[in-house]
């Protein structure tokens, strides 16, 4: 198949069919059990929920449909003539179908995208009156994809009384052209608050051909480098399993069959969070921080090591750092730092990060509390795209947001082809746990 449409159609009713046989044979086996403290701390590692398009491995990292990061940037199709990262399109192909996809498949997806990437002009406008400088990009992010909701083909074809076998359909359809958009959303917040609403000229953009570099120039940056650098970071945050707060605010709001625009801005608004995507301008901040009280000493591991305990001391943690599931170095971190090692071995901030690897892990070690010591994905993104001229920190979550819509959304159609019901977990009080336990 060269559609995407007709490829996710033909793995429907073989994928139904594998879950009611799963359902059949273990449908009654127990997966895990709950503790008292897994409900009280939010429901860390708990298998309770079934999420298709990737796996976290604890010492790993994650794998998009079976397919690890380095697998990933060695398989999927990249940009001709001389590209060196993987196109976002083939990892949204593999993320819905499963399977690694075909150049020419790849390019049917590119200039599928690139037939919906216009943004209707009134919502352009709606984004244009907001207050810029005052509300924070996520925040007009997350506006934004809720403006775009008006178009939802799932939300009419509801309304229109649609057969449930067919939800997937219009969801799969939604994604699409939200995906679509998010380039131009994102440029037009960029552009708006930082740029003092100065935009990239259409005719720049409408001959572009993928989704990274669509990106890159209506945010207005120029270098084929950059547009690589954007295609890795698209690849790179797309998707981290079910249980994190985007994606599973996605798939939880999802469940109440919302269309995947309200679905998504609910995602987003979860990103924005400091403990999750906003992580990564938290970062950007704190090494610029710490290169400030540097001042003039040598980044050495103990002057370095100081300021770490500073940061602890003053009862902060150490953005970058640490990690719900993940145990080791994150892959998406060692992605980063390939292409740093390529392209700006020499800049400062690359190294300031490189050395804050040989003694972060060792502070947070002594200091007892971590269970997981090494970088994650956020402590090496925001000095390349500062290296690059993306100096404004506060936009980085969006980027996030932006790639984070390719793995979150490929699972909202799975949900709705595999007809998952609405979300509604037990929750129980403090006075029921102590009657029930004291009963025993
Ligand atoms: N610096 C200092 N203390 C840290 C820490 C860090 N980087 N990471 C964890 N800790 C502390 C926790 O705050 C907790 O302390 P407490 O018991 O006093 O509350 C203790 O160590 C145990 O936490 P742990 O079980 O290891 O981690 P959690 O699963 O609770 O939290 C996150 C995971 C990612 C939230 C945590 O490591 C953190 O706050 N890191 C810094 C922020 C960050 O980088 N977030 C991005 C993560 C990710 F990549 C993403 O989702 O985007």
């Amino acid at each position: 198949a060269t559609s995407l449409q007709e490829a996710v159609r033909s793995k429907i009713e073989p994928m139904r069919a594998q879950v009611h046989e799963v359902r059949e044979r273990f449908g009654e086996e127990v997966l895990d059990a709950c503790t008292v403290n897994q409900a009280y701390g939010g429901m860390r590692s708990l298998k309770a929920m079934v999420y298709e398009t990737s796996l976290l491995d604890p010492q790993e990292g994650i794998r998009f449909r079976g397919f690890s990061i380095p697998e990933c940037q060695r398989l999927l199709p990249r940009a001709k003539p001389s590209g060196e990262q993987p196109l976002p399109e083939g990892l949204l192909w593999l993320l819905l179908t499963g399977e690694i996809p075909t150049e020419s498949q790849v390019e049917s997806v590119c200039q599928d995208l690139k037939r919906r990437a216009a943004v209707p002009p009134e919502v352009l406008r709606l984004l244009d009156e907001l207050p810029h400088e005052r509300m924070h990009p996520m925040t007009q992010f997350s506006v934004a994809v809720s403006l775009l909701q008006h178009e939802s083909k799932m939300a009419e074809a509801y309304a229109q009384g649609a057969p449930k076998s067919t939800f997937w359909e219009y969801c799969l359809e939604d994604a699409l052209t939200l995906i679509a958009r998010l380039p131009a959303v994102a440029a037009r917040i960029y552009r708006n608050t930082f740029h003092g609403g100065k935009h990239v000229p259409a005719e720049k953009i409408e001959k572009v051909d993928d989704m990274g570099m669509r990106l890159a120039r209506s945010l207005g940056f120029e270098l084929n480098e950059f547009d690589e650098l954007m295609r890795l970071y698209l690849v790179l945050h797309a998707d981290h399993e079910g249980g994190n707060v985007s994606a599973h605010a996605v798939r939880l709001v999802g469940s109440a069959l919302s269309d995947p625009y309200l679905s998504f801005a609910a995602g987003l608004n979860g990103l924005a969070g400091p403990l999750h995507g906003l992580a990564n301008q938290e970062v950007l901040r704190w090494l610029l921080q710490m290169k400030e009280k540097l001042g003039n000493r040598p980044m050495t591991t103990e002057n370095l090591r100081e300021l770490c305990w500073e940061t602890l001391r003053e009862g902060h943690v150490i953005p970058g750092f640490g990690h719900a599931v993940l145990r080791r170095t994150d892959p998406r971190y060692t992605a980063q730092r390939e292409f740093a090692l390529k392209h700006l071995p020499h800049d400062e901030m690359f190294q300031l990060v490189s050395k804050l690897y040989e003694v972060v892990p060792r502070v947070l070690e002594e200091q007892g509390k971590v269970k997981n010591p090494w970088p994650n994905v956020d402590q090496h993104s925001g000095i390349l795209l500062r290296y690059y001229g993306l100096v404004e920190s506060n936009f980085y979550t969006v980027l996030f947001g932006v790639s984070r819509a390719l793995g979150t959304l490929s699972s909202l159609v799975w949900d709705r082809a595999l007809g998952l019901p609405i979300e509604r977990p037990k929750s129980v009080t403090t006075q029921w746990i102590r009657e029930h336990f004291e009963k025993r």
